[in-house]
């Protein structure tokens, strides 16, 4: 198919070969897109370039995005590879550990609070605002992942739902702001994934499980079908799709009670 030939792609959030950021790259390689790849530090540079030379790419960037100077230094040098830029898939998050774990009202900090909201939700339009002198005029996308969490309540998700929350609001100014220049900005609202941030959080086992008991396929998903839901977003196949939340999780939001209990 190829439906994202041509297109130049920058990925952030890849961190293993279990992110849901990996799954994103080989489906948009798979479908002919160009792609270059930042990583938050040196530690996590090494895997990263792994996964990028799989996905055909050895354009990598460190960007830590607390760091307005790296953001600006990113596009510095993703501009002295490419001549523009088609996509940006933002595929970060971080609430500190305490946050999630215990009840909300208890454990939610001014901290916490401030960094989740910066690094879950701010971040986005950091990198839209600076990206933008690249993307204009090439009808490009931008693309983040949220979860469930912003909608509804559940256990120790806390503060990350309130930033998932800002971050979809995120997602409709930025389609406001942006749309009028061609480009689009988009979210997959995703199921749960076992990925490295994912091992952090306690009893992540049992809600996978409870998650695939009661989602209508009966099954968690996979970062391949959140990969190919964030390429067809991205490609011109979209080009319709803005300011969306577009929800990959099997159908479990849809439903009031998934199943009976066994
Ligand atoms: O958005 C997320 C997780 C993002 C995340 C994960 C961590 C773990 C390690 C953000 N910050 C941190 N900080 C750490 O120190 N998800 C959608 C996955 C997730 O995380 C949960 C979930 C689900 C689902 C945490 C509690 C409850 C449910």
């Amino acid at each position: 198919m190829a439906f994202l030939r041509g297109k130049k792609i920058l990925i952030l959030g890849v961190a293993s070969k279990l992110s849901i950021a990996t799954g994103i790259a080989r489906a948009m390689h798979r479908e002919g897109a160009e792609l270059a790849f930042t990583y938050q530090n040196e530690r996590l540079g090494k895997r990263v370039e792994d996964i990028a030379g799989e996905c055909g790419s050895d354009l990598l960037f460190p960007c830590d995005v607390t760091n307005d100077g790296e953001i600006g230094q990113l596009f510095q040098d993703l501009a002295n590879s490419w001549d523009g830029l088609d996509g940006l898939v933002h595929c970060l998050a971080y609430a500190p550990a305490g946050e999630l774990d215990g009840d909300y009202v208890d454990v939610t900090t001014r901290e916490g609070f401030l960094t989740a909201h910066e690094i879950s939700s701010y971040s986005f339009v950091a990198l839209a605002r600076a990206a933008k002198p690249l993307m204009e005029g090439r009808n490009g996308s931008l693309l983040t992942l949220s979860y469930l969490g912003a909608m509804r309540s559940l256990p120790n998700y806390n503060v990350m739902g309130l930033a998932k929350a800002s971050l979809e609001a995120n997602v409709r100014y930025m389609a406001s702001s942006l749309g009028p220049e061609g480009t689009r900005v988009n979210a997959i609202s995703a199921g749960p994934v076992r990925t490295l941030a994912a091992s952090g959080v306690k009893s992540f086992r049992k809600m996978l499980d409870y998650n695939a008991r009661n989602t209508p396929l009966r099954r968690n998903v996979t970062t391949d079908e959140i990969g190919n839901a964030a390429a067809f977003l991205c490609s011109d196949l979209a080009t319709g799709i803005c300011g969306e939340v577009l929800y990959v999780d099997g159908g479990f939001n849809t439903t009031a009670m998934g199943s009976l209990p066994q």
